[in-house]
């Protein structure tokens, strides 16, 4: 079954005792139970719920893998990864990554025992040499936030296996529409499913994703003694908003393309960042391993917050404000927003300047989205 087709239909027959086309959101904490130990599948919410089970479903099929669990948020999906740890343990991350993973690894993790060294994730050698014997996992991102930097899944798959690491991707820039990093050697995926797999702006969660039976059932343990899942109706939400991802993903990327194409033109802008671009430097890599270049873009201007700021309260069409992946246009000031948990030295060490814009772009006319950076640009 193609992915369009898997994303209307897996996990989502007609409903066994009403014949609902739709899922229903079986709004229930709780199961009545025949007698002691006999009962339908389910017991309480926590544990299951077949709302859940159907996006759960789902979401594996997209990444062509065998389980897939949801949380209540990708902050709580990486969680359950990291419980996956022990005191001693270490992490090699590739450097750029969302500013509240770096939180979590730093502030709640580090503190714990497990240690991370972060390392320039262009370059696969460079998991190599960082992984040790301690080494139990491996954390990347690719096409990374805020930089659009791609990592060689297949490259650091294997030097994952050689030093008897996991190797985790998180794929939501992506989406599973455009890469599913599962087939590349990946052994877990982890979404933000607020972002495009939601794709509109009103809901979070998250998922973690894999073939692994070992990793399934320990995060699935972790899923049920921790508890960070996402209710029935933020699950009927989310699975409504994978119906149409694989639409929503090309008329993204067709937008983001002519974007990153008018910006790289722009006399105020120093550079952009996206992989469609042939002047991306790892634009054959993108073309490798992605099945399309997704909706993120990034970009320098010339001058610093003052100049980023008066860019973004001129802005009429594209929202200022955190998250991304939804129908509508999003502009951020990563360096205050979503990187804003990452110290400044260590932020612009990594790239991230005061002259950084973050867009993702939406599915309006390309023309009006066109426009409106152009007339927010000039009143820079
Ligand atoms: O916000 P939450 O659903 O908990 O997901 C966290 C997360 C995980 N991974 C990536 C790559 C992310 O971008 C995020 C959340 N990011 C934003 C809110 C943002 O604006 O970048």
């Amino acid at each position: 079954m193609k992915f369009s087709t898997k994303a209307i239909h897996i996990g989502q027959d007609a409903d066994p005792t009403t014949g609902a086309t739709v899922v229903p959101i079986y709004q229930t904490s709780t199961y009545t139970q025949e007698e002691i130990g006999k009962h339908k599948g389910y017991e309480y919410t926590r544990t299951g719920n077949p709302t859940r089970a159907a996006l759960e479903q789902c979401l594996a099929s997209l990444e062509d893998a065998e389980h897939g669990l949801a949380f209540a948020s990708g902050l709580a999906a990486t969680s359950s990864v990291l419980s996956l740890l022990r005191p001693g343990d270490k992490v090699v991350a590739a450097a750029d990554l969302y500013g509240g993973t770096y939180r979590l690894f730093e502030k709640v993790y580090r503190p714990m025992g497990i240690s991370f060294a972060y390392i320039d994730g262009r370059d696969p050698d460079e998991f190599g040499h960082a992984a040790d014997s301690d080494t139990k996992l491996i954390w990347i991102e690719t096409p990374t936030n805020p930089l659009l930097q791609l990592v060689d899944i297949s490259a650091v798959a294997e030097i994952a296996k050689a030093k008897g690491a996991l190797l985790a991707v998180d794929n939501t820039f992506a989406s599973p529409y455009f890469q599913r990093p599962i087939s590349l050697g990946a052994d877990v995926v982890v979404h933000s499913t607020t972002k495009y797999i939601g794709g509109h702006s009103d809901v979070v969660g998250g998922a973690v994703i894999t073939s692994d039976q070992d990793v399934y059932e320990a995060v699935k343990f972790y899923q049920n003694a921790a508890g960070g899942v996402p209710g029935p109706f933020d699950c009927w939400l989310t699975l409504r908003g994978v119906k149409t991802l694989a639409i929503r993903m090309r008329q993204h990327e067709h937008n983001a393309m002519r974007v990153a194409e008018e910006l790289i033109k722009h006399p105020l802008v120093k550079s952009v960042n996206y992989p469609g671009l042939t002047e991306h430097p790892q634009h054959e890599l993108a073309k490798r391993q992605m099945d399309g270049f997704g909706g993120m873009v990034s970009f320098e201007i010339h001058g610093g917050r003052d100049e980023a700021n008066r860019f973004f309260k001129n802005l009429r069409l594209f929202s200022f404000a955190e998250s991304l992946g939804g129908v509508e246009s999003l502009a951020c000031y990563p360096p205050a927003m979503t990187h804003g948990s990452i110290p400044k030295e260590e932020r612009e060490r990594r790239g991230i300047t005061d002259g950084m814009i973050r867009l993702s772009v939406g599915v309006e006319d390309i023309e009006d989205l066109i426009a409106d950076l152009k007339q927010a640009l000039a009143a820079i």
